[in-house]
């Protein structure tokens, strides 16, 4: 079962008016407890330096904190995990080095990628998108609507696959409840929170629609 604290991951980003740090100090403020700290564009010693800071601040909140790609800094620093897309170190690999106390989550767009990711070893979730287009990545995966996830989802019940699915890309706080009723386990999401005129009141109104 996939806890609560699990149904909501914040990614990080930046824009002209927040800084990667910023945004995660908005979302722990409005009440998400699951940040994922990503860093495209970041060499190592500032993805460390801020990583550090973002870790902190999770401990401060009591929230979960994960890093992206980088699973020899997650085991440095005691992360709580790692997030991983198909052009990253394997699943299997990762779970090697950090073992099961560590989250591994493994980005899939389509049920073919979740059956390939499972034929190796198992993530502690898949993060699935995007459900529409969004510029927060590059070289985006078709959208998956709501269509594609039910599609999915259904795929996955047929199969008897449990591991929690996270729809991620594109959504805002009017998308989660047909989301959640689509059968999607969590939802990740940045720009529609940091573009808000009130970001913490907006992460705080989402925290809302899925924690009551
Ligand atoms: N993968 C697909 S979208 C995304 C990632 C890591 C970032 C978050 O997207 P958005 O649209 O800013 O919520
Ligand atoms: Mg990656």
């Amino acid at each position: 079962m996939i806890s609560d604290n699990y149904k909501l991951q914040f990614i990080t980003h930046y824009n002209k008016e927040y800084s990667y740090i910023d945004s995660a100090r908005i979302a722990l403020q409005g009440g998400c407890k699951w940040i994922q700290l990503r860093m495209k564009d970041a060499d190592e010693a500032l993805l460390e330096s801020t990583a550090l800071i973002v870790q902190s601040m999770c401990k401060e909140y009591g929230a979960t904190f994960i890093i992206d790609d980088n699973v020899m800094l997650v085991k440095k620093l005691k992360a709580d995990g790692v997030h991983l897309g198909k052009n990253d170190m394997s699943i299997a690999d990762a779970r090697k080095i950090l073992g099961k106390q560590y989250i591994i989550g493994s980005t899939v767009n389509s049920f073919d990628d979740i059956l390939n990711c499972l034929s190796a070893a198992t993530p502690d979730y898949f993060g699935c998108g995007p459900f529409r287009f969004t510029s927060t990545k590059k070289n985006l995966a078709p959208m998956l609507g709501y269509d594609g996830y039910r599609a999915i989802i259904d795929r996955m019940k047929e199969s008897n696959i449990s591991i929690p699915l996270v729809a991620i890309g594109g959504i805002a706080k009017d998308d989660i409840a047909t989301l959640l009723q689509n059968g999607v386990n969590g939802i990740a999401l940045s720009s529609s929170v940091l573009m808000a005129s009130n970001p913490v009141e907006e992460m705080r109104e989402i925290c809302n629609k899925i924690f009551i």
